[in-house]
This record gives structure tokens, C-alpha cells and sequence, in this order.
């Protein structure tokens, strides 16, 4: 499969700083990179424009208001499988995913992964300079989410992740309403229940170095209450 069929969603808000230098080290890994802005006050969008003008493996979705994050990826697995997409990529706009790192999630899925989830939970994986209450909401929140789906994937709430084509096809889009980290279990227990083959490989997770953190506690708490939402709806045959 040529590599030109992944593309890489990078939602942004308010990520004016980091959007050309991530662009960039995106060009020479062989995939398209489609920025879905949510109408970023700094002006996010308009460089993203200018951008795609210049660099021929760039794309664009401006939305009209921030809405999340699980809203801007469904919008942009949309668009990315309406343009031919085989493999869809998440990554944040923040560097704390490697761009090098990306060449990596799409060899597994050459060995047979459906879905590939940068893991910092499983060996090899590692998070440097987050504190300790960021280490302990995100390791305690992935061993939740593991404990209460019944599942055996230890980074749950990761958004470094690559999808085949199908099982963005499979899972019910339309179904799914998280915004935060929620999106990220709910997409990977959703491919997990559809009997997809979900494959964590190490990456090393960076604290952002520029520009401000988008993470709330409305974002934690949809979290906790989705998930054994989750498990109901499965246990009821729903999902
Ligand atoms: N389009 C869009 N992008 C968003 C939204 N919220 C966050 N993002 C982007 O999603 C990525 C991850 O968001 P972050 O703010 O880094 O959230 P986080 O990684 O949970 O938090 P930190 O680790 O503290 O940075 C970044 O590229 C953000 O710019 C949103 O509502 N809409
Ligand atoms: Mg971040």
C-alpha cells in the first residue's frame, strides 16, 4: 500500500506556534496530513491555509467553534475516508507525539494490526517531564477504563493512533459522542467489540513545550461516567 493513503489528522486549537514545525516534520514520512481547526482565535486556521497552499501533501477542515476534540476527529475520519483514505492517523499538534514515531504505527498495521495505539503504559513506553498529579489522573484513568471495559489494552486514553480504513468503516461514527479522552476509549473499545485486532506499540509521550493545555475537568469527568456507559451498552448488545 503506498504510504500516500495515510493520512494524519491533527486537530488544533489555539496551536498557531506548533502547526508549521509539526507540518514540516510530517513531510518526509510519506503520508497527507489533513488540520482540522476549530476557528482558533490565534489564527491557527489562517496558517493552516497558507500551508496547504504551499505544501501539496496538506489539507484543511475549518470548523465554525471549538467543539472538542472527538468532534473534529469524527469530522476529519470523514473527510479523510471520502478522500481514499486506507490508514487514518490521530495525533495531538502539541509535540508531545514524535512525528518520527509515525512510520512506526503504520508498519504495524503492515503486520497485521488493525488498530495501532501509541502506548505509554505497555514496555519500552515512557512519559517524560509530566508531574505527578498528570501521571497519576492518566495512568489511574487507563487502568479504570482496563478494569471496568474488561479489557486488556493499558493505554486507553492515548490519541496517538492509527486506524485501517474498515474499522472506521465498522464502528458506528454517527454513535459516538465523547469530546475528551473519552473518545479515545470509546473508539478503541468500539474496534476492540467489532472484533478488530488492536496493537499497542511503545512510544515515549512529551509534556508540551509551547502553547496551553486544552484539558479540563469536564474532560475527566465524561471520562469517568462514560465508561461504565460503555459497559452497559455492550452488555445490553449495543455496541
Ligand atoms: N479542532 C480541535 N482541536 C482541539 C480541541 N481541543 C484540543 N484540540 C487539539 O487536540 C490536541 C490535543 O489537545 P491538548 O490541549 O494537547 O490536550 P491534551 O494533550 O489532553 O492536554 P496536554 O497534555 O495538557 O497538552 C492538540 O493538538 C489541540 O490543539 C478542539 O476542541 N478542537
Ligand atoms: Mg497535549
Amino acid at each position: 500500500m503506498p504510504q500516500s493513503q495515510a493520512v494524519v489528522c491533527l486537530p488544533t486549537y489555539n496551536e498557531h506556534e506548533n502547526l508549521e514545525p509539526m507540518v514540516r516534520a510530517l513531510g518526509d514520512k510519506g503520508v497527507r496530513v489533513l488540520v482540522i481547526d476549530d476557528s482558533s482565535p490565534d489564527g491557527t486556521g489562517e496558517l493552516a491555509d497558507r500551508l496547504a497552499s504551499e505544501l501539496d501533501y496538506v489539507d484543511v477542515l475549518l470548523r465554525g467553534r471549538k467543539e472538542g476534540l472527538g468532534p473534529a476527529y469524527l469530522a476529519g475520519f470523514r473527510r479523510a475516508l471520502a478522500d481514499g483514505a486506507e490508514l487514518v492517523l490521530e495525533m495531538d499538534c502539541d509535540f508531545s507525539h514524535n512525528p518520527d514515531d509515525v512510520p512506526r504505527l503504520i508498519a504495524a498495521t503492515d503486520e497485521g494490526a488493525d488498530v495501532v495505539l501509541g502506548s505509554r503504559y505497555v514496555s519500552g513506553g515512557a512519559i517524560g517531564n509530566w508531574g505527578a498529579l498528570r501521571r497519576f489522573v492518566s495512568a489511574g484513568g487507563s487502568l479504570y477504563a482496563r478494569i471496568l471495559l474488561g479489557v486488556g489494552v493499558r493505554d486507553l486514553t492515548g490519541g496517538f493512533k492509527c486506524y485501517r480504513r474498515q474499522v472506521l468503516e465498522t464502528i458506528d461514527l454517527d454513535a459516538i459522542h465523547s469530546k475528551g479522552y473519552a473518545f479515545q476509549i470509546e473508539t478503541t473499545y468500539r474496534a476492540l467489540r467489532a472484533g478488530f485486532r488492536v496493537v499497542e506499540i511503545p512510544i515515549t509521550f512529551v509534556d508540551r513545550e509551547v502553547g496551553g493545555s486544552k484539558m479540563s475537568k469536564a474532560i475527566v469527568a465524561e471520562a469517568i461516567w462514560k465508561v461504565p456507559r460503555l459497559r452497559l451498552a455492550a452488555l445490553r448488545g449495543r455496541l
